[in-house]
């Protein structure tokens, strides 16, 4: 039986063989792969934070468990993102200028993909300009910002402004999310809605599609 403890641990020396094998050896016991998620990785990626806050781990160490992490989630993410059928909107995702995490924007890509929605990500640091003609290219009416920084949350603002430059505000729904932000500051720069999770990225989505 996987211990979740094990994994996190596995997760936060940034031992990424052990992690490939513990999430392999939990899909075999058939554990779903949210819980895999929550229990093992990101209980990991708390611990890792904390630690980072407190100085008590450096960059580099930072470095090696995300590298830990994204190998653990390259082995869901077949899992997390299957779907069948035909999508059911397009959704332009991606992390701002200037910001380059993209580990929780990523796992909303996945839900969202396996809950049938065809996902555009463009990747990390990423300017208004990159959003707007992709949405363009697209046609799509939905826009996704992820930012984890208290110093890019802004420009999260600077591309709903942009939008409505181009006159395309009306068509396009913006979600956001990321740990700095909240529904709140959603509020204030004008998204149409934010959420806290990958979960609830999912059913907002689909709330701002029926309104
Ligand atoms: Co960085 N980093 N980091 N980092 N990093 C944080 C964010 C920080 C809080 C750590 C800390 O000090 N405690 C801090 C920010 C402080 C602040 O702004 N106030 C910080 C810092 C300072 C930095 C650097 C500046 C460090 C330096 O260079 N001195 C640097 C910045 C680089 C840059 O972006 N320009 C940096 C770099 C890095 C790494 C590259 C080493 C690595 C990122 C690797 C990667 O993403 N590929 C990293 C990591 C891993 C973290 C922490 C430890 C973990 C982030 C993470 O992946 N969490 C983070 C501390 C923390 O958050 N506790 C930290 C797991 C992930 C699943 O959660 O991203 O929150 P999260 O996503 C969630 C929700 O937020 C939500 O759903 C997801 C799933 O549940 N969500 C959305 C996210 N996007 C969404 C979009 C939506 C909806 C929901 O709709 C579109």
């Amino acid at each position: 039986m996987v211990e979740f403890a094990g994994l996190s641990q596995a997760l936060q020396q940034g031992d990424s063989a052990k992690v490939v094998e513990l999430v392999r050896r939990a899909l075999e016991e058939k554990i779903k792969p949210m819980k895999i998620v929550n229990k093992g990785l990101l209980h990991a990626m708390d611990i890792i934070g904390d630690s980072f806050e407190r100085e008590e781990i450096f960059l580099p160490e930072l470095i090696v468990s995300a590298q830990a992490m994204k190998a653990g989630m390259d082995i869901l993410r077949p899992i997390l993102s299957e779907t069948g059928g035909k999508p059911k909107a397009k959704i332009v995702m991606g992390t701002v200028q200037g910001d380059m995490h993209d580990i929780g924007k990523n796992l909303v890509g996945m839900i969202l993909q396996g809950a049938g929605f065809e996902v555009i990500d463009l990747g990390t640091d990423i300017n208004s300009e990159k959003f707007i003609q992709a949405l363009r290219e697209n046609d799509a009416p939905l826009l996704g910002l992820s930012a984890l920084l208290t110093t890019t949350m802004m420009e999260m603002k600077t591309v709903i402004n942009d939008l409505r430059k181009e006159c395309m505000r009306e068509r396009v729904k913006v979600i956001i999310g990321g740990a700095p932000t909240s529904q709140e500051f959603a509020d204030e720069i004008g998204a149409d809605g934010h959420a806290p999770d990958a979960i609830s990225a999912k059913d907002k989505i689909n709330e701002l599609l029926e309104s």
